[in-house]
C-alpha cells in the first residue's frame, strides 16, 4: 500500500491552540533567531548568505543543499544553522590574547570561541606562560620529528564530526594508518557507535534503513529516546506534513518533551500561526528501561497474534529464541524494569499491531547507555517482528546527530573498522595493504576514552573537547596534562587547549568545510552523500585544510614512495579514491557541484526485507533486561541537551522548557516527596561528584532526574561505558539529593534519607 498523500488546504485537527504565533506560551522565538544571525553576521553578510544558499548545512545531520532538501518542496532552515553561522563569518583573533593562559582559562568556552577564528600555528612549552606564534614550517617539523620518535601505539588521533566531510576523515585515517596506527576514533563513537554495531550485527548495514519521505504518510512513527525538536528541527517540518497525512506519532521516552509535543513551524504559515500537535501518544518509560517496554510490547503482539508470520519465516532467524525469553519473563518484572505498566505496553503494542507500515527511530536517550547496543537491538527486534524492513513507509532510522557522524566510521576514521565499515582483522589489513601499497596495522585500536587512559605520547585532536564531552572532566583534564605533545587543530579556541602540556601542545588553524579548497562532501542521516561547494569569501590567512596538513605529516615522516601514497592532488582525487575503496560510495567521483548528491543503497536498504548478509536474512536476538536498580534514596540522572550545539552552549535558558543551565528537571511528586520548591538551590551527589543545581518541576519519569551537559559531566562515572561499542554511559548514572553543600562523605545529609 502506498504511503498516505498529505491534505491540501489547512487541518485544524492538528492546531495546538487559536492563539496567533501561540503568543504567550514558552516556546522558542525562531523569528528572532533570523533578526539574530543577521546582527551577528553584519560584517559578513554576502559571504553569510552565500554559505546559507549554497553550502550543505553544517549543523545537525539530517542534510540541505543550500537551503533545499530532498524531501520537502518548501525552504530548509533552522535555528541552530544561524547559530552556527558566526563560527563562519568570524574574523582572526588577537594573538596577544594567547600570551596569557591564565587569563583565558577564567573565560567560559563561549567567551574563547567569541575571541574569533584561530589565524596561525601557535606552540606553548611546559612552564611557559602562554603560547607563542610559529611558522608552519616549525609546527610540522616539530610534530614529524616527535611522531617519528613515537611508537604507533602511543599515538592517538581523534576528530570532532562537528561540520567534518567524508574527505577530511578519508585522508586523516589513512595518514593515520600509513604511520602504522590504527588509534583514529571520532565523534561516531560517543554518539550512535552501538547503533552500527547493533545494525552490522544483525541486519548487515550500518545506517538507517529509510528515507525521511517514509515518514510522511506513514501510518506510524516511534521516536525511541529522541528530541529531533530540539536537535534536529526541520524534522518537524517533516512531521507536519506527516500528521497532515494522518501519519500518528509516539514518544518512548522518560520525558514528556514540550516541543515534541507541540511545535510552531516558522517557514510554514499554518503551523507557525497556529502550532501542530506532533506527538499522539507518549510513553513515560524508566530512564534505561527500554528493552524491557519492548519485550513487554512484544510479548503482547505475541499473544494478541499481531507478528507479521511471513515476514519472520521468509526473512529472518532466530525468533524462537526472542519469543521463549520474553514470554518467560513475568509481567511483574517487566512492569519494573520498564517503568510503564502492561496496560501501557498493551496500548502500544494495539497501535504497532494496526500499523501496515512504520518507521522506528532512535536517538541517545537509546544508544548512551552501557547496554546501548541491547537496546537498539531490541528496537531491530521489535520492527522484525513487524517487518518494518526494506519497503515504502517502513524502516529502523538511527537518527544521527553531527553533520559530519555518518560518514566517520563509513571513511574508517574509525578505532575498529577501516572505511567502508569493514572489520579490523589480518585479512581486511592486507587487503587494504594491497589497495594502499603500505602495511596497514591489522589489530583494532584504542577507541577515544581508551586513548586518554592509554599514557599516549602525542595526542592530536581535530576539534572537539575533552573537558566538556566526556565524563568526569577532572580526569580528562589529568589524562589531557600526562601527554607529552598534544595538537589542537581547529578553527577557535578552546578549554582543553589550556590545559599545561607535560611538555608542549601545538595549535593549528584550520578550515571551515566551506573553505576547503575544491569543496567537500558530507554523508547525511538517510545515507545521501551531498556535495558542498567551496564559498567564495574572506579567508584566515594561514588556516590549512586538516587533509592537506596529514598529508605534509606523512611527506615528512615516511620515505618518498610511501608518502607518495598518501599524496592528493585535490578533493576530487579523494573522492575518487574513496569511490574504488568504498564501493558503497561509488558515485561520489562523480560529485562537483552544488546540488550533486546520491544515496548509497537507494530510498529502502534490505529491500524486500532481504539482508547483506550470509543467509540474506535478518538476526533476531534475545537481549538481557538490565536491571541497575538505584539504592534506596538515589535518583536515576540523564544529561540532556539545551539551547546549545553539543559543548557549545548557546543560550543561559532553554526557550523551550524555560530550563535555565543549572536546572535539574524533577517530576512534582519527588519534589512534594523531599519537601523541595521550584526555584530551590540544591545539590547532586555521587560518588563522582557534586553539582549545585536549581530545582526545575517538568514531566520526567518519578525518581529520575535531568540536568545538562557538559555542567552535568562531573557527576558521570568514567569507567561505565557499553562493552561493544564502549560508548559512556552519558543517560545512565544515580545519585542522591542534598539541601546543603555535601560534606566529603558521600551520601550523608541527603534529602531522600532524611
Ligand atoms: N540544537 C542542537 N542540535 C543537535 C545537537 C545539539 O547539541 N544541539 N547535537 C547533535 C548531536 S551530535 C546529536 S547526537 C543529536 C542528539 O539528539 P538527541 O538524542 O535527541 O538528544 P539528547 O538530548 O541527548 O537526548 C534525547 C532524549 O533522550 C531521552 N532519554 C534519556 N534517557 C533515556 C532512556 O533511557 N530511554 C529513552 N527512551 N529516552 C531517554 C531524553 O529525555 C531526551 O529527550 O542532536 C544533534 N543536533
Ligand atoms: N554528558 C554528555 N556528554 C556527551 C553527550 C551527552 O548526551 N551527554 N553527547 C555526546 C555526543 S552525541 C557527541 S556527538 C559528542 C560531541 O563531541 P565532539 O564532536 O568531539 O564535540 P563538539 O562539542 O561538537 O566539539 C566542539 C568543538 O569543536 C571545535 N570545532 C567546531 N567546529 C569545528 C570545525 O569545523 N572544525 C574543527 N576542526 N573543529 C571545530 C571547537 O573547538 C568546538 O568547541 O559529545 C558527547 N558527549
Ligand atoms: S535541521 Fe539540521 S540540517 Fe536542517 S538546517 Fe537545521 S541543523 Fe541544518
Ligand atoms: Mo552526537
Amino acid at each position: 500500500m502506498a504511503l498516505k498523500a498529505v491534505k491540501k488546504g489547512w487541518s485544524p485537527e492538528t492546531w495546538v491552540s487559536l492563539r496567533p504565533f501561540g503568543l504567550g506560551l514558552q516556546k522558542p522565538n525562531n523569528f528572532f533567531e533570523v533578526f539574530r544571525a543577521l546582527a551577528e553576521n553584519a560584517d559578513n553578510l554576502e559571504y553569510a548568505w552565500r554559505i546559507l544558499q549554497d553550502g550543505v548545512c553544517d549543523g545537525c545531520a539530517l542534510g540541505t543543499s543550500g537551503l533545499r532538501d530532498w524531501t520537502i518542496e518548501g525552504i530548509h532552515l533552522c535555528n541552530i544553522r544561524l547559530r552556527l553561522l558566526r563560527l563562519n563569518t568570524m574574523g582572526p583573533l588577537d594573538i596577544e590574547q594567547l600570551a596569557d593562559v591564565e587569563r583565558l582559562r577564567s573565560k567560559s568556552s563561549a567567551e574563547l570561541r567569541a575571541l574569533g577564528r584561530l589565524p596561525y600555528p601557535m606552540r606553548r612549552r611546559r612552564g611557559e606562560p602562554g603560547f607563542t606564534r610559529i611558522s608552519w614550517d616549525e609546527a610540522l617539523d616539530r610534530i614529524a620529528w616527535k611522531l617519528c620518535k613515537t611508537p604507533p601505539e602511543k599515538m592517538g588521533f581523534y576528530l570532532t564530526s562537528r561540520g567534518t566531510p567524508n574527505e577530511t576523515y578519508y585522508v586523516v585515517q589513512k595518514a593515520v594508518r600509513a604511520l602504522g596506527s590504527n588509534n583514529i576514533d571520532n565523534a561516531a563513537r560517543i554518539c550512535h557507535s552501538p547503533s552500527t554495531v547493533a545494525l552490522k550485527a544483525s541486519l548487515g548495514v550500518a545506517a538507517t534503513t529509510c528515507s525521511y519521505r517514509d515518514l510522511i504518510g506513514t501510518d506510524l512513527v516511534v521516536f525511541f529516546g529522541s528530541n529531533p525538536a530540539v536537535n534536529q528541527p526541520v524534522m518537524m517540518k517533516y512531521l507536519y506534513y506527516a500528521k497532515k497525512a494522518g501519519t500518528r506519532v509516539v514518544c518512548v521516552n522518560p520525558y514528556l518533551e514540550p516541543a515534541m509535543q507541540h511545535y510552531w513551524i516558522p517557514s510554514d504559515p499554518e503551523s507557525a500561526l497556529f502550532g501542530t500537535r506532533i506527538t499522539d501518544h507518549f510513553f513515560r518509560v524508566q530512564p534505561g528501561g527500554d528493552s524491557a517496554f519492548i519485550a513487554g510490547t512484544l510479548k503482547h503482539l505475541i499473544e494478541q497474534d499481531c507478528l507479521h508470520h511471513s515476514f519472520i519465516a521468509e526473512h529472518t532467524r532466530g525468533f524462537e529464541e526472542v519469543k521463549a525469553q520474553v514470554l518467560a519473563t513475568s509481567w511483574e518484572e517487566l512492569e519494573q524494569l520498564s517503568g510503564v505498566s502492561r496496560a501501557e505496553m498493551l496500548e502500544f503494542a494495539l497501535l504497532l499491531a494496526k500499523a501496515e507500515k512504520a518507521v522506528l527511530v532512535w536517538s541517545m536517550g537509546i544508544t548512551q547507555h552501557a547496554s546501548g547496543e541491547d537496546t537498539v537491538q531490541s528496537i531491530i527486534n521489535l520492527g522484525l517482528a513487524r517487518g518494518y524492513l526494506g519497503r515504502e513507509g517502513s524502516g529502523l532510522m538511527p537518527i544521527r546527530g553531527h553533520s559530519g557522524v555518518q560518514g566517520g566510521a563509513e571513511m574508517g576514521a574509525y578505532a575498529s573498522v577501516f572505511p567502508g565499515g569493514v572489520p579490523i582483522n589480518p585479512e581486511t589489513a592486507a587487503a587494504l595493504a594491497q589497495q594502499w601499497g603500505f602495511p596497514v596495522p591489522p589489530q583494532p585500536g584504542l577507541t577515544v576514552t581508551e586513548m586518554l587512559e592509554g599514557s599516549l605520547e602525542v595526542l592530536w585532536s581535530v576539534g572537539g573537547n575533552f573537558l566538556e564531552t566526556l565524563p568526569n572532566p577532572a580526569q580528562a583534564e589529568a589524562h589531557l596534562a600526562q601527554v607529552p605533545l598534544r595538537v589542537h587543530q581547529d578553527i577557535v579556541l578552546s578549554s582543553q587547549m589550556l590545559v599545561e602540556p607535560a611538555e608542549e601542545v601545538i595549535l593549528l588553524p584550520t578550515t571551515t568545510r566551506y573553505e576547503i579548497p575544491g569543496g567537500c562532501t558530507e554523508t547525511s542521516t538517510e545515507r545521501r552523500v551531498i556535495f558542498s561547494p567551496e564559498i567564495p569569501g574572506p579567508r584566515i590567512a594561514e588556516a590549512r585544510w586538516e587533509g592537506q596538513v596529514f598529508q605534509e605529516i606523512v611527506a615528512r615522516m615516511c620515505k618518498p614512495e610511501l608518502s607518495q601514497k598518501v599524496r592528493f592532488a585535490d578533493t576530487a582525487a579523494v573522492r575518487s579514491e574513496i569511490a574504488q575503496v568504498v564501493p558503497l560510495y561509488d558515485g561520489i567521483q562523480h560529485l562537483g557541484q552544488k546540488g550533486d548528491a546520491f544515496q548509497y543503497g537507494g530510498p529502502h536498504l534490505c529491500p524486500d526485507g532481504v539482508c547483506p548478509t550470509p543467509d540474506g536474512r535478518a538476526q533476531f536476538r534475545p537481549v538481557k533486561l538490565p536491571a541497575n536498580p538505584v539504592p534506596e534514596g538515589a535518583f536515576r540522572l540523564v544529561t540532556r541537551r539545551g539551547k546549545q550545539f553539543n559543548s557549545m552552549v548557546h543560550e543561559a535558558t532553554d526557550p523551550i522548557n524555560g530550563a535555565p543551565r543549572d536546572a535539574v528537571l524533577m517530576d512534582v511528586s519527588d519534589l512534594q516527596k523531599l519537601g523541595l520548591k521550584p526555584g530551590q538551590r540544591i545539590w547532586l551527589h555521587n560518588a563522582f561528584g557534586t553539582l549545585p543545581v536549581t530545582v526545575f518541576p517538568a514531566d520526567v519519569f518519578p525518581g529520575s532526574v535531568q540536568v545538562h551537559w557538559p555542567e552535568g559531566n562531573v557527576l558521570l562515572d568514567p569507567k561505565l561505558r557499553s562493552r561493544q561499542a564502549k560508548i559512556p554511559a552519558y543517560k545512565e548514572v544515580y545519585v542522591y539529593i542534598h539541601t546543603q553543600p555535601p560534606p566529603q562523605s558521600p551520601h550523608s545529609n541527603a534529602a531522600a534519607a532524611g
